[in-house]
């Protein structure tokens, strides 16, 4: 056993003194959400003993620290993880059962912390878990959002967003720690003050407007190892409590304004995923956190060193994507204005602590702040930039003489917009995308003169996921099976030995005990889905799956309308042989992101139909699942068969979903995009269905003004048939309207954009073979299996564990550490 507090009766009597003096009552007499409460913080008092002591192994050996800055973290629920990493689960869940307290039941009470909005916030999440796990040190800095993910309803086939108030009941993991505040301004003007004493010109910041920001600490628990890093995010505060005499003193207005900033600032995770919207408030958001977690890390820094200029040993600011990336002036700021460097000292030690990840090449998720709200919100931090712009170009203009064209190309301002990306890359010593395929299109394409200019900075780190989670919290059943077949459970923390389990590929009794399995994991969804969505689905038919958030270039669209093919093809040929499917989809569109809604609102419509037509025998169903989240996701991966990967080539950077798929025995369906590309060598072609344009032909396309889908939409009657049924009324009541902008979308769009540019008619042919290839090796029972279960013995690659050391070695060369207790 993990800690001697974990013994049953220790901590059965933990969690009744918990609910004593919580709640004044008895176990029979709490609520389910009193006992999640009070068995919570019995398992934090284990982890604050193990949190301390990391602490003070790290002042013991001073290792170097990363700082992983991100505006999301997509963390998921906590206590059934922290259970799982202090390899108590078992234990305590057989403690409560003598209680009569089923774990599942408490775990359902935690609400979902979903300070994130998808692949990225999810991957910031994965990464801390294995930073602990695999023993370094590390922060993650984030902002500690009022207000999450929203929830999704579904009303009349529309999503509704509600808000998510995930702090209501109190977050039993936090530590709230007042003590280590700091203080961030905004707005107001510089004083340029030439210091004659000391030879120096200073720049003073006044009239501005100011918040306290507040850590809030959570603990990021390793595995099995007593390894417990933190989580820090900021809350705001105003600067001095309201005070009615500020009135008389004239402050009042001022007074009121920062009351107002401090409580705007923090109130609401931006739902965009993958789309700039250009928020004022946004940039407020990303400067009150880097300037906050900047000065913590600078103060806890100079607490045991001396010298700032050897800052770069111990502290990194790994930046990820553009959205903390005025880290790399507010941390020269601090170098020159406080710390009273020299301007190539400064960006010396800038240029050695900060690196950038990127995490798209979608046009309209780049990051371009206008220069006026810029350097009005943020006047010092704009001046710095302006210099690091004005450095830059003649560097470029030394390289290429009498190029004007690069110059305007490279710049960080140009046309009156900040460049955040650039900015990244100018400060940054390291510049990756996050799988092989994306690295390379960012240095041939969207980065090339950043690439031609700096190659040494460019480097690929493809993404990975963590199996604690997702397999063995998510999918006990699977993970019990995989240490008995492999005789050993270091699977847990080095996921290629999964790869022993393709020994048993051709083992007929293993086989049946994996697809066994599978099938306990698509009942357990079912009952979700017949709890939640009150739709009968049987588990013996093929779960098709795609869940992820929506965005044209995901490509639902490209599913459902293949699924409207599908019910047409069973409609005209009732004879024909077909097995039964079940296509599943969970996704949330962004509240502003009209088009995407009209897509949940469209896979709902046919949901309807196809469910409720009994002449085509259950052969088809179509299941929305509302409010995905972590949280479901773990229960949905176990369950999946198929998993949806199809989004266009070229522009997922990488996808996680798919990883997660893989590591539960889903064969991927999917494009040649991303990591798809390295889940094929991994698994080999035979054991995915790979379909669609490749990267280079899609972005040939591009670059050549795009196709004629009218042709696909003349010259093929099938398809023809479901795009007309998206303005013939057939799924819309008669309303000939409901769908006509996916239809335009397709053909004729009216906002001036280039017909079909996803290329779904382009791929639908291609998807559907692949879809009928899909068919026939799932009828294969013991086929299947096969594929199914090499998909999870490959997936040694693609754990995050991998991915962090590979950060280690290359980005960050991190000491590792080992906590006594
Ligand atoms: C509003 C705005 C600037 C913005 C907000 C969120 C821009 C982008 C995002 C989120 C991007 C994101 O989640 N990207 C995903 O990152 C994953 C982790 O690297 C990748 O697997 C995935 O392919 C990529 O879409």
């Amino acid at each position: 056993m993990y800690n001697p507090r974990f013994e049953k009766e220790t901590f059965k009597k933990e969690v009744k003194h918990n609910v004593k003096t919580l709640y004044r009552k008895t176990i029979e007499e709490a609520t389910p959400q009193q006992l999640f409460q009070a068995v919570s913080y019995a398992v934090k008092e284990v982890i604050i003993d193990d949190w301390i002591a990391t602490q003070n192994q790290f002042k013991k050996d001073d290792p170097k620290i990363v700082y992983y800055m991100s505006m999301e973290f997509l963390m998921g629920r906590a206590l059934g993880n922290n259970l799982i990493n202090m390899t108590a689960y078992k234990e305590v869940k057989a403690a409560l059962d003598e209680m009569g307290i089923d774990l599942n039941a408490i775990e359902d009470e935690e609400p979902d912390p979903a300070l994130g909005n998808g692949g990225l916030g999810r991957l910031a999440a994965c990464f801390l878990d294995s930073l602990a796990t695999l023993g370094y040190a590390a922060y993650g800095c984030g902002i500690r959002y009022r207000y999450g993910m929203f929830k999704q309803k579904i009303e009349n086939g529309y999503q509704v967003e509600t808000p998510d108030n995930w702090l209501k009941e109190g977050n039993p993991f936090e530590l709230r720690r007042e003590e280590y505040a700091k203080e961030v301004r905004f707005g107001g003007n510089i004083r340029v003050e030439y210091d004659d004493s000391t030879n120096r010109t200073k720049f003073v910041q006044e009239n501005y407007e100011s918040v306290l920001a507040i850590p809030y600490d959570m603990p990021i628990v390793g595995y099995g190892n007593h390894h417990v890093n933190t989580l820090r995010i900021w809350d705001a505060k105003a600067i001095t409590d309201f005070q009615l005499d500020s009135f008389d003193r004239g402050d009042y207005h001022k007074a009121v304004e920062q009351e107002n900033l401090a409580k705007t600032i923090v109130e609401v995770l931006y739902p965009n995923d993958n789309h700039y919207a250009g928020k004022e408030l946004r940039l407020k958001q990303q400067y009150f956190f880097i300037s906050a977690s900047i000065q913590a890390a600078i103060t806890k820094y100079k607490k045991t060193h001396d010298d700032i200029h050897k800052l770069p040993e111990k502290v990194i600011f790994q930046m990820n994507d553009t959205h903390p990336t005025v880290a790399v002036a507010e941390l020269m700021r601090i170098l020159l204005d406080e710390e009273e460097l020299g301007w190539n000292e400064a960006w010396d030690i800038t240029t050695k602590t900060c690196a950038y990840t990127n995490h798209t090449i979608m046009a309209e998720a780049l990051e371009k702040w206008p220069i006026d709200l810029f350097s009005r919100l943020l006047p010092r931090v704009y001046q710095i930039i302006q210099e690091i712009d004005r450095r830059f170009l003649i560097q470029v203009r030394e390289r290429y003489p009498g190029n004007e064209e690069k110059v305007r190309k490279m710049a960080i301002l140009y046309n009156g917009q900040v460049r955040m990306a650039h900015l990244a890359i100018v400060a940054g010593f390291s510049v990756n995308g996050v799988a092989r395929l994306h690295t390379e299109i960012l240095k041939n394409q969207e980065l090339r003169d950043f690439y031609e200019m700096m190659p040494q900075k460019f480097n690929n780190k493809t993404n990975g996921i963590t199996q604690r989670r997702f397999l063995m919290h998510g999918n006990p059943l699977l993970a019990d099976w995989v240490t008995e077949k492999i005789g050993t459970k270091d699977w847990i923390t080095d996921l290629s030995l999964m790869s022993g389990l393709k020994k048993y590929a051709d083992d007929s009794k293993a086989l049946a005990e994996f697809m066994d399995i599978k099938y306990k994991n698509k009942v357990r969804l079912a009952e979700y889905i017949r709890k939640h969505n009150g739709i009968e689905v049987d588990p013996r038919s093929i779960f098709d799956v795609q869940v992820k958030r929506l965005h044209e270039y995901k490509r639902q669209l490209l599913n459902i309308l293949h699924v409207m093919y599908l019910y047409n093809q069973i409609k005209e040929h009732p004879e024909m042989s077909f097995f039964p499917r079940t296509f599943i989809f969970g996704a949330k569109a962004s509240a502003g992101y009209i088009r995407a809604k009209e897509i949940i609102k469209l896979i709902n419509s046919v949901a309807d139909i196809v469910n409720n037509d009994r002449s085509i025998n259950g052969k088809l169903k179509v299941v929305f699942i509302e409010d995905y989240r972590v949280s479901n996701a773990e229960i949905i991966f176990a369950a999946a068969d198929v998993s949806e990967q199809i989004s266009t080539a070229s522009k997922e950077a990488s996808g996680t979903g798919n990883m997660k798929f893989m590591l539960n025995g889903a064969p991927t369906l999917g494009t040649m995009d991303g990591a798809n590309v390295e889940i094929v060598e991994e698994v080999g072609m035979e054991n995915a269905f790979i379909f669609g344009l490749s990267s280079e032909e899609v972005i040939n396309y591009e670059n050549n003004g795009g196709y004629h889908p009218q042709d696909i939409y003349n010259s093929d009657p099938d398809i023809r048939k479901v795009v007309d049924q998206l303005i013939n009324g057939t799924y819309s009541n008669g309303d000939h309207e409901m769908y006509r902008d996916l239809y335009n979308s397709l053909l004729c769009p009216k906002d001036g954009s280039k017909a079909d540019m996803y290329f779904i008619l382009k791929d639908f042919r291609a998807y559907a073979e692949a879809q009928k290839k899909v068919e026939e090796a799932y009828k294969d029972k013991e086929r299947w299996a096969k594929m199914a279960l090499l998909n999870t013995a490959c997936c040694g690659k693609f754990t995050s564990d991998r991915t962090i050391q590979e950060y280690v070695d290359d980005i960050w060369h991190l000491d590792k550490v080992t906590v006594e207790i």
